[in-house]
């Protein structure tokens, strides 16, 4: 080893040492702290990263030549570097592997030489991984530069930077750079130590990236860390040292002396592992082994990995990776994801939030787990009381239902009494329940995600509901209705109920009246059914006041006021104090053998059928074999009408008047139709087909009334179990209660309630309304009628419904009512015999007595012979009285007493005459014993099948005020009075 290179390699050490002082102080092994790998020369091993933009006789033999070659020979040379160096065979080349230090003996053969005359020409390393550089030496073989820089860069040659300038003259070469000193480490200045002429061979130029005279108090700090990190380097000189020489002469002679050359070149550094590293490898694709070469991939410890140990290994991201410093390793720390997880990363957020102790964050965890170490389960898994964490199935997936829970159906993920947690725990909505959320709480129903409290409130009405379990269905939300309950709610009334309570049954039936009521439906809360005209009450059952209902026998047709055939005569009778009468209407009529009457019919109030009853009074002791009813229609009944299916039959019945009776009912009902008028028919033909020695027979006929055929009546069908077939139970009761037979007669007894109730409805279904009451407002007392038939309240001795005639026997209709008379007999007298009055009053005065109603009474005597008459003087209008009429007067005061009146009958006629008596309405009549007879109006027939000794009295008695004459047929005179209270 020469000199020179002895002087070298000292230099070096020395270099190297006084750079080192320059890295961290102490160096541990990697085990027990920071670790460094060896410093090197980084071009040892990579002259190919070595480039040169100039070499002299790079594709010819070029000539230069040296100045101030004193020892020399030869004072010029020729360089040919088209193939690299060689001892022998190429000595003259000087390409730029050159410089790379070889340790080779003849060290100062080989050198770099640049083109003659070039100044500007660029030396540039490029490295294959991040290197830590400490220092540059070049050793010239030339003058050193006149002018050159330092460039390096840390990003693959994409950005670079100045290390340093050197100038022989700064001001002028680099102007406006500093010339020092530094003041900082990283100061860029422009150094002149390095420029100066001398020496002429062998001078050198030396760069510290970490200039010693600065202390460093961090040397990782970030801004010490990037001065001393490169990945490129590059030298340009750009001034030569030309000896006062100017190179712009073109002169060969001149550009042939001027040039760079450089024998050596180290550029000092380790490769770069922030600590972490003791050792280095090749980098991939650098495997070419050469002994001494600073390899650039660090050997990471300490848990770290990259070229440069500046990341830490994967799943080793719990701390933040750190250069190591000092006895601390900063090694990174391997994550804990509890075997859930093999990947994570770091997040300095989460380190600092756990006071820098764990910043690791577990990614994508397994097994349905999550957070940051993998330790929690996912939403909707829970942690399996029993299980390690580490255990693969340590989240169990809830159970729950997410329609009817919380959150979707996440349960608790973990249990924790403090806070009320119980791992796996489903949280129901407000209306649901169970364990795992499925089912709607009572009295709710339709589970749905939608909803936000899960399931629908029942809302069933308690009065409507069946109380105790659940109210309604929990699909469906139907409430569970009381038997006469509906709708979703039970809060309705089935059809035909109201009145929704806590009733078993829940409602109660409208029942509607069947007639009075349009339907059976009524409002849900009154109960109040629709009624028909002129009904009310909830159940429309009924009438208004001043309207009534009819009864079964409303439609009556007197047999006084029927078109009455030949021989046929009008029998008036008196009513009797506190006796029913027996008969309707001012009487009878009379009816012979052969002879008939006519009804005119005009009212059917619906069309229907109707049973035809014939109400009469018996007079002989057998049967009348044969009574005859004809129905004469007005034309040919359409078969479309109610009454289409009547047969000639029908209208044509035959009956026989029972002697114990005092009606009959036609064996079939015959059909009438509202709005057409009839006429029927009733003819006596025959009293009795076997041998009789009745005389001249004869009955009396009262009336003749039509009963609708009730059975034939929807509230009797309605509800039966086939076409006809009448099972219906008003039927069966409207029979049991006999309701029908104790329409048919006369005499009744008090109408049942139940009764009543059909007659009522029968009478609302034929009239569709309540009927008017009518009242006469002379006759009655008032406007209201009896609701029950339509019975007026009547004056005294007012009678008919409507009150608007005299009872008979009574006269004088007018507002306080009509008069009342009595017939008393007096005595049998002879004609011409004188009859005392007092006689016949004397045996009156009991019954007038009785019934006096006040103070004013008045008697009118009369006396009847075959023919007389006395008049009542009260009467103005008494114009017409027969000469020989005796009037008598008086006037009474309390118990009738009477002074005694003397009269002499005198004969006024002597042929018996038949005089009628124009309106006059009835008979007095009067009694003996159990016997109660009457006269006719008009005519006064002696039964002849008594004697007249025992016919108590038939005379007549002019009720009425106007009398014109009366007559007796009998031969036996009668004295008869009429007493008529006033
Ligand atoms: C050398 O480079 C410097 C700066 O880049 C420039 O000013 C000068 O002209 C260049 N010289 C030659 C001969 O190219
Ligand atoms: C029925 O008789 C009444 C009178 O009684 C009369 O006004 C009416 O027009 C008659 N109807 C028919 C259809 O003949
Ligand atoms: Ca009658």
């Amino acid at each position: 080893m020469g000199l020179l290179q002895l002087l070298a390699f000292s230099f070096l050490a020395l270099c190297r040492a006084r750079v080192r002082a320059q890295e961290p102080e102490f160096s541990y092994g990697c085990a027990e702290g920071s670790c460094y790998p060896a410093t090197g020369d980084l071009l040892i091993g990579r002259a190919q990263k070595l480039s040169v933009t100039s070499t002299c006789g790079l594709h010819k033999p070029e000539p230069y030549c040296i100045v101030s070659h004193l020892q020399e020979d030869k004072k010029c040379f020729i360089c040919n570097s088209q193939d690299p160096y060689h001892e022998t065979l190429n000595p003259d080349s000087h390409l730029i592997e050159n410089v790379v230090t070889t340790f080779a003996p003849n060290r100062l053969k080989i050198w770099w030489q640049s083109e003659n005359g070039v100044e500007n020409v660029t030396i540039q390393l490029d490295l294959e991984a991040e290197f830590h550089f400490t220092h540059l030496i070049m050793t010239f073989k030339t003058f050193r530069p006149a002018a050159m820089l330092i460039e390096r860069s840390s990003d693959f040659g994409k950005t670079w930077g100045v290390y340093r300038y050197f100038a022989y003259d700064c001001e002028a070469s680099f102007p406006g750079i500093s010339t020092g000193p530094m003041k900082k480490v990283d100061d860029i200045i422009c150094d002149s130590r390095y420029s100066d002429i001398e020496p002429s061979t062998e001078g050198e130029v030396i760069f510290r990236a970490l200039d010693p005279a600065f202390k460093i108090e961090d040397p990782y700090s970030p801004r010490i860390q990037n001065l001393l990190k490169i990945t490129n380097l590059r030298i340009k000189f750009v001034k030569l040292h030309t000896l006062g020489d100017n190179l712009l002469d073109s002169r060969m002679e001149i550009r042939e002396k001027y040039y760079y050359a450089v024998y050596d070149m180290v550029v000092r550094g380790n490769c770069f592992c922030y600590g972490h590293a003791s050792e280095c490898a090749p980098v991939d694709g650098f495997n070419e082994e050469v002994e001494g070469m600073v390899h650039g991939h660090c050997m990471c410890r300490h848990n770290t990995k990259g070229l440069n140990c500046e990341l830490c290994m994967d799943f080793y991201h719990d701390l933040p990776w750190r250069p190591a410093e000092g006895r601390n390793s900063n090694a990174c720390k391997k994550c804990n994801c509890n075997e859930h997880s093999i990947s994570c990363h770091f997040d300095m957020a989460v380190y600092l939030a756990t006071g820098n102790v764990s910043g690791g964050v577990c990614d994508d965890c397994q097994h349905n787990t999550m957070g940051r170490n993998c330790e929690q389960c996912k939403p909707f898994y829970y942690q399996h009381p029993e299980r390690d964490i580490r255990d693969p199935n340590f989240c169990e997936r809830c159970t729950c239902d997410p329609a009817g829970s919380q959150n979707e159906g996440i349960c608790d993920s973990y249990t924790d009494f403090s806070t009320g947690l119980i791992a796996g725990q489903c949280r129901c909505k407000l209306n649901v329940e169970g364990e795992h959320c499925d089912v709607c709480k009572e009295g709710f129903y339709d589970l749905s995600s939608e909803d936000p409290f899960g399931c629908k409130s029942c809302a069933c009405n308690p009065l409507g509901t069946i109380p105790g379990g659940n109210p309604c269905d929990s699909e469906t939300g139907h409430c569970y209705c009381k038997r006469l309950v509906t709708g979703q709610h039970c809060d309705q009334c089935l059809p035909e109920h109201w009145g929704l309570s806590n009733d078993l049954d829940g409602c109660r039936p409208c029942d509607c009246d069947l007639g009075g009521a349009l339907n059976n439906s009524c409002f849900a809360e009154s109960g109040q059914c629709s009624c028909r005209p002129h009904m009310i009450g909830r159940q429309c059952n009924e009438v208004e006041p001043g309207y009534y209902f009819a009864t079964l026998d409303h439609y009556l047709y007197e047999a006084e006021e029927a078109n009455l055939g030949p021989g046929v005569s009008i029998v008036e009778r008196q009513y009797i104090q506190d006796r029913i009468p027996s008969w309707t209407g001012a009487g009878f009529v009379r009816v012979p053998e052969g002879a008939y009457l006519e009804f005119f019919i005009d009212n059917i109030p619906y069309s229907m059928e109707y049973d035809i009853l014939i109400r009469y009074e018996p007079q002989l002791p057998d049967h009348w074999e044969k009574a005859v009813i004809t129905v004469q229609r007005p034309g040919r009944i359409p078969t479309s009408s109610r009454c289409g299916n009547t047969i000639p039959d029908d209208d044509n019945q035959v009956v026989s008047l029972s002697p114990g009776s005092r009606y009959v009912v036609l064996p079939r009902p015959v059909c009438f139709e509202k709005g057409t008028n009839y006429t029927v028919r009733l003819e006596l033909p025959q009293y009795t087909s076997s041998d009789s020695d009745v005389e001249s027979p004869y009955t009396l006929i009262d009336s003749l009334v039509l009963m609708p055929y009730c059975k034939s009546l929807d509230i009797f069908t309605v509800g039966g179990s086939g076409d006809g077939v009448v099972t219906n139970s008003a039927w069966e009761t409207f029979q049991r209660y006999r309701c029908l037979e104790n329409s048919r007669s006369v005499v009744k007894t008090p109408m049942t309630d139940v009764c009543r109730n059909i007659i009522f409805s029968i009478s609302a279904l034929l009239h569709q309304t309540g009927l008017a009451c009518e009242c006469d407002p002379q006759g009655s007392l008032s406007s209201v009628c009896d609701p029950n038939g339509g019975q007026c309240q009547c004056r005294p001795n007012v009678v008919g419904r409507t009150c608007n005639r005299c009872a008979p026997g009574t006269f004088g209709f007018g507002p306080s009512g009509c008069k009342r008379a009595w017939l008393v007999t007096m005595a049998t007298p002879s004609l011409g015999q004188e009859i005392t009055a007092a006689l016949a009053l004397a045996q009156m005065v009991p019954t007038v007595d009785a019934s006096l109603p006040g103070a004013a009474t008045k008697i009118l005597l009369l006396y009847s012979l075959p023919v007389f008459v006395i008049l009542d003087t009260l009467v103005p209008d008494v114009t017409t009285v027969p000469q020989d009429t005796l009037a008598i007067h008086q006037k009474l005061g309390g118990r009738v007493s009477l002074a005694s009146v003397t009269t002499t009958l005198t004969r006024q006629t002597q042929k018996p005459v038949t005089r009628r008596l124009g309106g006059v309405s009835s008979a007095c009549t009067t009694r003996k014993g159990n016997t109660v007879s009457s006269a006719g109006l008009d005519t006064m027939v002696m039964p002849s099948s008594r004697t007249v000794e025992s016919v108590s009295v038939i005379t007549w008695a002019p009720c009425k005020s106007t009398v014109t004459a009366l007559t007796a047929s009998a031969t036996k005179p009668l004295v008869s009075a009429c007493v008529f209270l006033m």
